[in-house]
């Protein structure tokens, strides 16, 4: 654990009492602070009072004698309207902050040589993290991989001078780390997202953008050039300071920085561009989507003074993450992959660009728009397989257009679309789970959704595969 710096025997509020509230209050407290904790959900409070933490409702908080107030990133901090905490906060001249800037003010405080690696983006993000993650262990890194990703960054380990802390950040928590300074920032992407949290995707943008405000000389940003967004912010960072600004791309040659074309990484950090690896044979980072995160992960590693190959061996073995792409299975000339995490058709789009021969098992509560913005990769789906909510609409947009076979349930999908698939000649089949739906109509999370495919698949190969 991080333990909080600079609020010693002073108060604090803690509004916010989920993942990352529950670990800033841990860490507030072993700082020496005293810390009023409160979250609007009577379930959450009960949680932390078994913890034995002092509870006192927000409305009555004495604002006079509040050092500072820690802010969940989930709680309206701007928009659509602040909460009413955060308004009184404003009022009486209280700071307003997230546990992300805590962990940068500890960081910074702690005199250890520790290295910061943060990476934001509408997508990618936790892929990018987690490969960054795996690429500085690989390389003989101690790694700390947390933030938005899942581990609150108060609960990774306190700095050595050997840390190199790799946090994911989301746009909520950049808005509430007002001195965030990453030794390496990543942007990798923006798409309007978010927009209930931020106004407009220009104020979405300039909070992402914030990444970049507190770089120095020797500090690096990595950026995407491949969306107008973060193209705009990569030329205003090159007008700034030139040499520790690396462009990404994935589909142009850039004369500086590094990118992907065809699969094929190129790097033209030096004098000129040279091949630094074939990320297509890759299994783990399919996709374009992947090669635009592998070249963030690249550039990052070159940052941290890792050698090319070793980068590269690094991405060789880099695992994935759950539900996201994840391949499951292999057998019959099949891969089983689960995309659970694809809970809209924009992320759904991903996996269908990536394979050809797809066995697509789709439904669960539709989101609005549906899947007809997919459209054009319905000439690479063989079938499709019907679940949950939206199995008629979903049938409607299909009618004429692909295949579709009313199954019901993911189990019975798994069933058909790996009989359908074995069955089929090509070389490579994908039976694949990227429902672009979200999973409530029938499962807790997309996380229990994925993890009931990855079992029923696993149950199959284990009795001899979909002839079984
Ligand atoms: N709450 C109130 N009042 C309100 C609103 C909420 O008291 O008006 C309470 C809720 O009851 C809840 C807490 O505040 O107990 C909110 O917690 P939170 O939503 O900030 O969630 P945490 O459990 O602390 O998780 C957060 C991140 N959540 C969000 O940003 C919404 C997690 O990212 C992150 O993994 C975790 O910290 C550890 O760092 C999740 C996420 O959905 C994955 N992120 C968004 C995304 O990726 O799109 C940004």
């Amino acid at each position: 654990m991080i333990a909080a710096t600079g609020f010693e025997k002073r108060n604090v509020a803690v509004l916010g009492l989920g993942k990352s509230g529950l670990a800033t209050v841990r860490s507030l407290e072993a700082g020496g602070a005293k810390v009023f904790a409160w979250d609007d959900a009577a379930a959450k409070r009960e949680e932390a009072a078994k913890e034995g933490f002092l509870l006192a409702d927000a409305a009555q908080w004495d604002w006079s004698t509040l050092a500072a107030m820690i802010l969940s990133p989930g709680i309206p901090f701007t928009h659509p309207e602040p909460h009413a905490a955060v308004k009184k906060a404003q009022a009486a001249g209280v700071e307003v902050i997230g546990d992300v800037e805590l962990f940068q003010r500890a960081v910074a405080a702690s005199g250890k040589a520790a290295r910061i690696v943060a990476i934001t983006g509408t997508n990618g993000k936790s892929t990018t993290t987690a490969l960054i993650g795996h690429m500085v262990r690989r390389c003989g890194g101690n790694a700390q991989v947390g933030g938005n990703i899942g581990k609150p960054v108060l609960e990774l380990e306190a700095p050595e001078s050997s840390t190199v802390y790799v946090v994911e950040v989301s746009s909520y928590q950049i808005d509430l780390a007002p001195s965030l300074k990453p030794d390496v920032a990543v942007l990798l992407n923006i798409t309007p997202d978010h927009i209930d949290r931020h106004g407009t995707v220009e104020h979405y943008a300039d909070v992402k953008a914030r990444l970049f405000a507190h770089q120095r000389a020797g500090d690096t940003a990595v950026i995407g050039v491949d969306d107008a967004m973060t193209s705009g912010i990569c030329t205003r960072e090159i007008a700034k300071r030139a040499e520790t600004v690396v462009p990404i791309s994935v589909g142009k040659a850039l004369s500086r920085g590094v990118y992907a074309l065809n699969g094929v990484l190129h790097d033209s950090l030096g004098t000129q561009a040279i091949k630094a690896g074939d990320l297509a044979a890759i299994k783990t980072l399919a996709g374009a989507h992947n090669w635009q995160n592998a070249a963030a992960a690249y550039a990052a590693g070159r940052a941290l003074g890792y050698q090319r190959e070793r980068i590269l061996t690094a991405f060789e073995s880099f695992p994935g993450l759950a539900h996201r792409m994840e391949i499951v299975g292999e057998a019959d000339g099949v891969r089983y992959v689960n995309d659970s995490k694809a809970t809209n058709a924009d992320a759904a789009s991903k996996a269908l660009a990536t394979y050809d021969n797809i066995y697509w098992i789709i439904g669960g509560k539709a989101k609005e728009g549906g899947i007809s913005t997919l459209e054009e990769w319905f000439p690479r789906i063989r079938r499709a397989y019907l679940i949950g909510e939206a199995a008629s609409v979903f049938a409607e947009t299909l009618r004429g257009k692909v295949e579709a076979v009313h199954c019901g349930t993911l189990d019975r999908a798994v069933e058909a679309a790996s009989r359908d698939a074995v069955a089929d000649p090509h070389a490579l089949k994908v039976v694949l789970l990227s429902p672009a739906c979200a999973s409530f109509d029938q499962f807790k999370s997309f996380e229990e959704r994925g993890d009931m495919f990855r079992a029923a698949v696993q149950e199959r190969l284990a009795k001899g595969g979909a002839a079984a």
